[in-house]
């Protein structure tokens, strides 16, 4: 269903790879009217937000091997070939992403919690390991989905392997088995407010840092067997939810030993893009952590090489928190778009990070 999103949306696909790596002087007329095309909301489709909030679709890139004998083989080789380290890889191996007979993985399930932030009850989606017991704790990844999204946007999208990634990753004993929580990120308190490409729509995003801190994890923290602290507690989005990622990363460090902001948005900083003039959350000079602040252990920010809606915004930000002296790592996906491959690999790498660091204590 998902592959009719090239079709519905040529336009604002067009548009995007036009212009998605910020303001450029002297565009044609032709340009220009693509892009008030795209800037009226009503042309932003179902299908098209659905890209939005969880990535465009792409090939499952597990099936790149035709049969099952094929795939099976990739997984020995690369499970033969595989050494833990740090270093990055820009794919997600099929080891990570590659349903395995012998492997038992957890489901999504829905519940809510209320949100004194926003006077609600809101929902979210969890997703528990196969064996979840109360004879164990967990460390939670927070996961935080991309603009028009809400709380089923990764649970409801089983091409980004994230069932998979953590369940083989836990089952080859890399990492201990993980609960994956995806909140709704569109944190307003008015439930008729919806979002869209303007700097008002999009003000309960960046409230989202306060039903995430205040809400969401003491209800998480109060209601699962889970692991505290920021050794066990990781982050991660994309897109709008990476633009979230880095913005309560560097408000709140302290709070999460591994982060991964994966193809984020424009809006960190003040800027002009396709979509809209950004006020920004902060200024390019505050845009880092503050003196002496405890900081996570690891903060990757990473894109494809061929994003069509975020361009080279997340390279931005790496040059700025570059240039403000704040550690990450930054890494591209070649040939990626703002899509599951991004996804797979943003997920993939941060595990592996967390992988080695556990191999190391
Ligand atoms: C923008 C470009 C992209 C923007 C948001 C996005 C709010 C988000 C895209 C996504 O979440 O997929 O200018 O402004």
């Amino acid at each position: 269903m998902k592959k009719r999103f090239w079709t519905v949306s040529m336009a604002l696909v067009m548009a995007a790879q036009l212009c998605a790596c910020g303001t450029e002087k002297g565009e044609d007329k032709e340009v220009e009217e693509i892009r008030s095309e795209v800037n009226a909301g009503e042309e932003i489709n179902e299908i098209d937000k659905e890209a939005f909030a969880s990535g465009i679709a792409t090939e499952d890139s597990s099936a790149e091997a035709s049969t099952s004998e094929e795939l099976n083989d990739a997984v020995e080789k690369e499970a033969e070939e595989f050494v833990l380290n740090n270093e990055i890889e820009e794919r997600c191996p099929v080891t990570a992403t590659a349903a395995r007979g012998d492997v038992k993985y957890g489901e999504f399930s829905h519940a809510t919690y209320f949100s004194n932030t926003c006077g609600l009850e809101r929902g979210y989606s969890i997703l528990l390991p196969a064996d979840y017991s109360e004879d164990k704790q967990y460390p939670v990844l927070y996961l935080l989905h991309g603009i028009f999204g809400d709380e089923y946007s990764f649970s409801g999208d089983a091409s980004n392997k994230i069932k998979e990634i953590v369940g083989n990753m836990a089952a080859d004993g890399l990492i201990d088995e993980t609960i994956v929580v995806c909140p709704n990120m569109y944190a307003a308190s008015d439930p008729e407010q919806k979002p869209a490409f303007d700097n008002e729509a999009c003000l309960p995003y960046d409230n989202f840092i306060n039903d995430l801190v205040n809400d969401l994890m003491p209800h998480i923290e109060s209601e699962y067997f889970v692991l505290t602290g920021r050794e066990n507690t990781y982050l991660a989005g994309f897109s709008m939810g990476g633009r979230e990622t880095i913005f309560i990363t560097l408000k709140r460090p302290e709070l999460f030993g591994y982060v991964c902001a994966i193809s984020a948005a424009p809006g960190v900083v003040p800027t002009q893009d396709k979509f809209m003039s950004h006020n920004g959350q902060m200024e390019e000079s505050e845009m880092k952590f503050a003196d002496g602040a405890v900081v996570p252990n690891v903060f990757i920010i990473c894109c494809g090489t061929r994003d069509s809606v975020v361009g080279t915004y997340p390279k931005s930000y790496h040059e700025i928190l570059t240039a403000n002296g704040s550690d990450h790592i930054w890494y591209e996906i070649t040939g990626a778009d703002h899509d599951n491959n991004a996804i797979k690999s943003g997920l993939y790498n941060l595990f592996k990070q967390i992988a080695y660091d556990k191999a190391q204590n």
